[in-house]
């Protein structure tokens, strides 16, 4: 690389102005923004200005390239915060242990979704017992009947994880869930390079610790890349109106055109396909409800859509 020249590079980990970058050929090197107004996060395309000869000079991040997604949060002051850029997948991972909290697994393929991002579930730790619950495996099954790929693992066993290859050939994943669902067990084992740190056997019951600090970006040998981020308490994505809330639930917006009113929320409205579905046993009530709790929150966030308007 010629010191000086402007060279193309994929951004594979960011801490605020400073970021860890990868060139076309292969080499990671930590980098500055340069200039206030620039801003990228975790799977940006950037040009960087490679250092200079001098002992403690460092890469400039120039410039960063439109992207083709951008995968956000709401953050407890209900700012957006953006989360990772250029994604093709948001997977999310849940595990009979810990607890899975499936209202967060429902908001996370919902902001997939109004981002213009597939989702994907990852059932992991599928050896143990927990997982042959019944009402586990019902839970299980509401996304299977939403149309999301599930997809079983043990990512301590590699031929369970073959599937995963698949899902990842050719795209941009990111890896996100509750703390301790196994992200980085699994990471490690589809980047062996990734060397992400992974939480103690001892320490594997242990509530609200979070292992991993950072989002990291690896590339995977088919193709793929796969980005590994830390376990969260909960997720929101950044406000939207009340019509696009569904958009998050592909079995509400497949019965929607039959229902009376072509603006219905699906709450009490007369002729609501929707809601008959549910109380028929079609749909399944807790996804439903679920749906109705995002609303809620984003009614809560209202003000700060309206702002950004
Ligand atoms: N039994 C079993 N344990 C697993 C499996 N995958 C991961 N684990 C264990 O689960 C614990 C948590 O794994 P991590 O990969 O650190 O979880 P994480 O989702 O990255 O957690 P955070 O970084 O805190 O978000 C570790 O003790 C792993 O060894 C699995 O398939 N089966
Ligand atoms: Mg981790
Ligand atoms: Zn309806």
């Amino acid at each position: 690389m010629n010191s000086g020249a402007e060279t193309p590079a994929r951004v594979t980990e960011s801490f605020g102005r400073r970021v860890i970058v990868e060139t076309a050929a292969g080499a990671r090197m930590p980098a500055e923004l340069f200039g206030k107004r620039l801003n990228c996060v975790c799977g940006d395309e950037v040009m960087i200005r490679p250092p200079s000869q001098q002992s403690g000079d460092v890469a400039k991040v120039i410039s960063v390239s439109p992207r083709r997604s951008l995968f956000a949060r709401t953050d407890s002051r209900g700012r957006t915060e953006p989360l990772a850029a250029n994604l093709s997948l948001i997977i999310v991972i849940i595990a009979p242990m810990p607890e899975p909290d499936l209202y967060i697994a429902d908001r996370y393929l919902a902001g997939a979704a109004l981002a213009g991002i597939s989702g994907a579930l990852i059932v992991n730790k599928s050896e143990l017992p927990g997982a042959e619950d019944d009402g586990f495996q019902a839970r299980v099954k509401d996304y299977e009947d939403a149309g999301f790929p599930v997809l079983r693992v043990s990512a301590k066993n590699e031929p369970t994880v073959a599937p995963v290859r698949e899902l990842l050939a050719g795209a941009s994943a990111m890896l996100v869930g509750q703390s301790g669902v196994g992200k980085s067990t699994l990471t490690n084992r589809l980047a062996p390079e990734s060397e992400r740190a992974t939480r103690a056997l001892s320490d594997a019951t242990g509530e609200g610790r979070h292992t991993t600090v950072s989002t990291a970006l690896f590339r995977l040998s088919n193709g793929g890349e796969l980005i590994d981020s830390p376990g969260v308490r909960d997720y929101a994505p950044p406000p939207v109106e009340d019509a696009m809330v569904q958009v998050g639930w592909p079995e509400i917006l497949r019965l929607a055109p039959e229902c009376r009113f072509n603006n219905c929320l699906h709450i009490r409205e007369p002729g609501c396909a929707v809601t008959s579905a549910v109380a028929d046993h079609q749909l399944s009530a807790r996804r439903y409800e679920s749906y109705k709790r995002l609303l809620n929150i984003m009614r809560g966030l209202a003000p700060e859509y309206e702002r950004r308007r």
